[in-house]
């Protein structure tokens, strides 16, 4: 690979030395250059689609010449640089975001507006970028949002997924998934890098060399190729990358002369080999091949990023040797967004020792100081365990190296923590277990970073007293907390312009956009009936926006005047839609036993789940087909239409919720104790003036905490007596409610249609087992939160009263910026500091 190319384009910086015009004529002008010339579409049409596509190559070039500047000032100043490795970025779109941070969205709006399109109805054409799955990955683009706003050098790394997270779309079946293609036409955002382009190796074997050093060889070698998506900041020309590998092959594995034999698949298989990488986000792992693929995507970004850092660092000590190894801890800090990266550590390793000849003690000494791992899970189920098998056989080189961290580990354990002994064989990290020997990731993780995050201060404090108990007591100062954010760009400014320009009139200042903990200013607005009254409208014309969109997608007619109560994310038993729906049933049930005089008093609801269920998890897609049996019956009842109504919103994405939080009302975040790391749309929800209906779980302590408990409807049973409860439960001691008991017949009486509820309610009934026996405490937890959503109607009676709690949820969501977040990351994990483009 070319240095060059790995450090940016040959031009000097001075090169654009102007600026590009943001004047609207300009825009304008160059909106219709881009139109006119660029040759994805016939130039006849000027649709929307096309409208939108020449917009953002307009904005594009102003990214450009900003992303330039920063390369070099990075490149000129040298800082120490965080790299972030993912496997997951849920970007969703991109306009908005960009000509907002670039302060320039009022100028395409006029731009447009001269050549007869509408701002509003562009930016609904963009595609949302989905290369993840949910929580984790949104956490990385709210992360990547933050770094440039900071100023910060520090830039993601990921995959180019052909097809990202699949389209949810909703069938008489339930839930039914197909592929989205979000390249169909091409991203305008990318920029492909040619000359950026690494092997990656897979198979093969080790060679020993005479003077015994060792050399992975022999196997299949991949290309990865660079595409960079352009992250401007808020408020500064700082312009990171999000660098996204392909995989490819060359001319070369062509097999010119096969193809011409007739022999075309067998001509081109590594071609195809290499597409199957980046294919798809999280291929199914049910089966072997699947399980191997998924090992390959890891591998394939831990490689990849690690050769081009490695470049990087070379090229600006001026690319000519010795190196001095010892100083890369000081230039480079690489976090694992959890264990699906891990993969980097053998693979700094293996390239230290076999490609610049360090020896071990150098090497480990330089990989420790490197790489940080942040945990975002307890859930045994989803900390990832590989097969030695097959590690041996895909990566020989590295399981050779995992063996050797393991051997010394406990080495050292034998030696001076024999207290600690009889713990091995849970906290080394292999398991030889000769049933099925696995690779415990987390473990390797924990061994070989120098610090471990928690999500939350719940979550953090679980893992020193339980899943990482034993190593803390090796390295105490080795475990940190750092509670999440969400950027207020995204999440509020943009989402919700009407909110946000109140709030700026209020506080006299828009600075609240960078220093988000400026919000507690509306404190002192709570009680003030005019600022009260101008929050109530701004609330409503979102939730009209919503109500519009909800008719628009599911064809149901929902109410302004409801109180909108919402639960969106993926459909999981820990996050307990469950408890949700159940308790939707029983209101139900009551309403139509009520006369109506007593039905006039009640509070009406308008309902919203949303969420995907992971394509073969059985129990999820049957909660997913639950609330849409319920909404059609609820929906169609003439008796309690005006007091209820149940929507499932589909295919619930990062574009949706900017629909849905600016029109909430209520949301709810209801997981079992201690199950959900963090949890980050409650932080969006609440930034929003949403209150939460919630546990004492993840993040949602800490945000009762900032709000004010008397602004927060909490229910259920704490982390610390779940152990207990479940324990109980088993013993035979639970004595169900009797108004669980009752919702759960309903469903089981056919009240909601003839599909078989009958096995995902008995993952309710019994005493014991993971998926049976109520493990997440639905049955418990349903009376005290049948008692919180009456405090919840009753609040909501007071217009008032609700107001002010409203605004206290806003005024208290300062510390849930992912700017707060990424600064505590910066100073106490990565030690880089601002490095701002002048
Ligand atoms: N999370 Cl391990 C994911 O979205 N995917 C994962 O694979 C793992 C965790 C979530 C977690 O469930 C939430 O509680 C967190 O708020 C989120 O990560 C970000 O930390």
């Amino acid at each position: 690979p070319n240095s060059d190319a790995a450090s940016g384009p040959p031009v000097k910086a001075t090169a654009v030395p102007h600026p590009l015009s943001s004047d609207p004529a300009d825009l304008a002008s160059n909106i219709n250059y881009h139109a006119r010339f660029n040759p994805h579409f016939s130039p006849s049409k000027f649709d929307p689609e096309q409208a939108f596509f020449s917009t953002a190559e307009s904005v594009r070039d102003r990214l450009l010449q900003q992303w330039n500047d920063t390369y070099f000032h990075y490149h000129a100043t040298d800082p120490k640089q965080t790299y972030y490795l993912s496997m997951e970025y849920l970007q969703g779109r991109a306009l908005t975001n960009a000509i907002g941070n670039l302060g320039i969205q009022d100028s395409y709006g006029e731009a447009l507006k001269k050549l007869g399109h509408d701002l509003e109805v562009i930016v609904e054409q963009e595609k949302d970028a989905a290369l993840g799955n949910g929580g984790l990955g949104r956490l990385a683009s709210c992360f990547l949002d933050s770094m440039a706003t900071l100023s910060l050098p520090a830039w993601g790394y990921g995959l180019r997924y052909k097809y990202g997270l699949f389209k949810q779309l909703i069938t008489r079946d339930g839930q039914e998934e197909v592929a989205e293609d979000w390249l169909e036409k091409f991203s305008p955002w990318e920029i492909v890098r040619h000359d950026v382009v690494f092997p990656v190796r897979f198979f093969g074997h080790v060679e020993v060399n005479t003077d015994g050093s060792r050399k992975w060889v022999g196997g299949e070698v991949l290309q990865a190729l660079a595409y960079d998506v352009p992250i401007p900041g808020y408020n500064t020309k700082n312009t990171n990358s999000l660098r996204l590998w392909e995989a490819k092959a060359t001319a070369k594995d062509f097999n010119l002369f096969q193809f011409n034999d007739g022999q075309y698949e067998s001509a081109g298989q590594l071609q195809s080999r290499a597409e199957q990488i980046c294919a798809v986000l999280y291929p199914g792992d049910a089966t072997e091949s699947g399980k191997l693929l998924r090992l390959k995507q890891q591998f394939f970004l831990c490689s990849a990023s690690l050769q081009d850092i490695i470049l990087r660092f070379k090229d600006r000590r001026g690319g000519k040797g010795p190196w001095q190894w010892s100083e890369f801890p000081s230039k480079v800090a690489v976090q694992l967004n959890d264990t699906h990266p891990t993969l980097a550590i053998p693979e700094l390793m293996r390239l230290l020792m076999d490609e610049e000849g360090l020896g071990w003690d150098e090497a480990w000494a330089v990989v420790t100081r490197t790489i940080a791992y942040t945990n975002h899970t307890v859930l045994p189920e989803a900390l990832e365990k590989w097969s030695q098998a097959v590690m041996w056989k895909l990566l020989p080189r590295h399981m050779e190296i995992i063996v050797e961290i393991d051997r010394r580990f406990v080495e050292m354990v034998s030696s001076k923590r024999t207290d600690l002994e009889n713990k091995l064989p849970s906290i080394r990290i292999l398991d030889s277990n000769p049933q099925k020997p696995v690779v415990r990731m987390a473990n390797l993780c924990v061994v070989s970073a120098h610090t471990v995050n928690g999500v939350a201060q719940l979550h953090s404090d679980i893992l020193k007293a339980e899943l990482f108990s034993d190593y803390v007591s090796i390295w105490p100062t080795k475990f940190q907390n750092k509670t999440n954010g969400i950027t207020p760009r995204r999440w509020l400014r943009f989402c919700s312009p009407e909110l946000s320009n109140i709030i700026t009139k209020w506080l006299k200042t828009d600075k609240w956009v960078t220093n988000l903990d400026l919000l507690v200013g509306l404190r002192q607005f709570a009680d003030n009936a005019g600022f009260q009254d101008a929050w109530e409208a701004a609330k409503m014309a979102n939730k009209r926006r919503l109500a519009q969109y909800i008719l628009q997608v599911t064809g149901v007619t929902i109410d302004p005047n409801s109180l909108f109560d919402i639960q969106v994310k993926r459909i999981h038993e820990y996050k307990r839609q469950l408890l949700n729906i159940l308790g939707v049933i029983y209101r139900y049930k009551k309403l139509k036993e009520m006369s109506p005089e007593e039905r006039k008093k009640t509070t009406p609801r308008t309902v919203m789940i949303g969420g995907k269920a992971f394509a073969t998890y059985t129990n999820a897609k049957r909660i997913v087909k639950l609330v849409t049996d319920v909404g059609d019956v609820v929906n169609s009842d003439p008796e309690v239409n005006d007091l209820l109504k149940v929507v499932f919103v589909p295919n619930y994405n990062v574009s949706v919720a900017e629909m849905l939080i600016p029109g909430s009302e209520l949301s709810q975040h209801i997981s079992t104790a201690g199950m959900e790391a963090s949890g980050t749309s409650n932080m969006k929800f609440a930034l929003n003036g949403c209150l939460i209906i919630g546990t004492l779980d993840g993040a949602n302590v800490e945000i009762r905490e900032e709000i004010g408990e008397e602004n927060f409807f909490l229910f259920g049973a704490t982390a610390d007596e779940v152990p207990r409860l479940r324990k109980e439960r088993e013993n035979g001691l639970f004595k169900p409610d009797f108004r669980f008991e009752e919702a759960k017949q309903y469903i089981r009486s056919g009240a909601f249609g003839t599909y078989d509820y009958n096995l995902l309610l008995d993952s309710l009934e019994g005493n014991t087992g993971y998926g049976r026996g109520d493990y997440f405490l639905v049955g418990h937890d349903f009376p005290s939160y049948m008692e919180a959503q009456e405090r919840v109607d009753e609040a909501y009676k007071d217009r008032r009263r609700w107001l002010k709690m409203s605004i206290m949820s806003t005024a208290g969501s300062g510390k849930f910026s992912s700017d707060r977040t990424i600064a505590q990351y910066a100073k106490e994990i990565w030690n880089i500091g601002e490095c701002r483009v002048p």
